[in-house]
């Protein structure tokens, strides 16, 4: 496919008709929460649209989010980089390095000046200078300055780049932030989530090559679609939840009968994202469905926010926001998505207070990571 066919006469040529473009947009509109009626336009949009630049920028970060997006579904990595977007530089993807890939990044940048889609990996360490993460001699903080001056918009990927994530956490030694305390003068999506969804980003670029624009956000700049819940929300035990049946360990009765996870510091409640709807490996499952609590990896300073083995209503041992409003969702379905939708921060202060249903019955101590200090204690 050159640069300038379209993606429609690229599919032709493939023997992938009208049809199938349709019915590929019926999928996404629904999996964007778009109204059905939205799929026509959407599947003509993509007929006529050309392939659209995309700068990766990897800084601070374990490469998992560039791992979870190689094993996206919908549509694979290979449909993304090769049908819907020309991925110009990624640095662990290109064959190209050292000068070369330097010379790539100014050309690709040059070619697509105002145009290209910046996605971001990793945090940005600021402290000294941002001398703690370098690529060809430059500091993460300088290139990020320089690529997003001339993007169109960016995509900060992973709840690092979206918060500062693992490497933000106490006693964060790089001074490392996130893409939005950085960068003020372009539309930035956050795709939370260590590592985040694939099929989040697929989304986000199909909305992005269809309308131009980025899918509607939400105060934290998530895409409404996928963050406008909570997991406890979409959770497939929730019944359990509402029925006051809770797993005291993850070897008990409890626990085979798959109930629910609360008592054991599962912080789905207080976590906004689309694991248990879209779930993982192609919609396979998700930890809850193999048998552990969410850790809250999507929200802002989860690390610190608490032991992930610590219920919500264990009160001192949690620095989750609302955590009060969390536990009462046992009050009633209804009630409790109405209520859960409104929690949006950890880190905040908030009464904790056990869920009405739960039986009489001990919490499971609190316990931290191995190697994790609480904030303001030394490690
Ligand atoms: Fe962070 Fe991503 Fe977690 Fe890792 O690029 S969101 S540590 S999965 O790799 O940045």
């Amino acid at each position: 496919m050159t640069q300038d066919e379209t993606l429609g006469a690229m599919l032709a040529r493939r023997g992938f008709g009208r049809r199938g473009l349709l019915k590929f947009a019926i999928a996404m509109t629904s999996s964007l929460a778009l109204p059905p009626s939205v799929a026509p336009v959407m599947a003509a949009n993509l007929a006529k649209a050309k392939r659209r630049s995309v700068i990766w920028l990897s800084f601070q970060e374990c490469t998992g989010c560039l791992e979870t997006l190689l094993r996206s579904s919908s549509p694979t990595i290979d449909a993304l980089i090769f049908d819907f977007i020309s991925l110009d530089y990624q640095e662990s993807l290109m064959a190209a390095a050292g000068a070369a890939a330097e010379q790539t990044l100014r050309e690709a940048m040059a070619a697509n000046k105002g145009e290209y889609l910046l996605a971001i990996d990793g945090s940005i360490p600021v402290k000294d200078g941002g001398v703690y993460s370098l690529t060809g001699g430059r500091s993460n903080l300088s290139m990020l300055e320089d690529v997003a001056a001339e993007a169109k918009a960016v995509l900060a990927i992973g709840t690092c780049a979206a918060y500062g994530g693992i490497p933000k956490a106490y006693p964060n030694p790089t001074g490392a932030v996130g893409v939005e305390d950085l960068v003020s003068n372009k539309p930035i999506v956050n795709i939370p989530g260590c590592p985040p969804v694939p099929e989040v980003l697929s989304g986000v670029l199909v909305h992005f090559i269809s309308f131009g624009r980025l899918p509607e956000l939400d105060d934290r700049k998530r895409p409404l679609a996928y963050f406008g819940t909570t997991i406890h929300d979409q959770c497939y035990r929730r019944p359990f939840y509402d029925q006051g049946k809770f797993a005291k360990s993850f070897d008990d009765e409890g626990a085979r009968q798959g109930w629910c996870l609360f008592e054991l510091g599962c912080k789905g409640p207080v976590t906004h994202n689309a694991c248990a709807s879209l779930k993982w490996n192609g919609g396979t499952s998700f930890p809850i469905e193999a048998g552990h609590g969410c850790i809250g990896c999507s929200e802002p300073d989860f690390w610190d926010a608490g032991g992930f083995y610590t219920s919500l209503a264990g009160g001192s041992a949690t620095g989750w926001k609302n955590a009060g409003i969390a536990a009462a969702v046992g009050l009633a379905g209804g009630a409790a998505a109405a209520l859960s939708t409104r929690i949006k921060t950890p880190l905040e202060d908030a009464p904790a207070s056990p869920p009405e249903k739960t039986p009489p019955g001990k919490s499971p101590p609190g316990k931290s990571p191995p190697g994790k200090s609480p904030p303001g204690k030394s490690p």
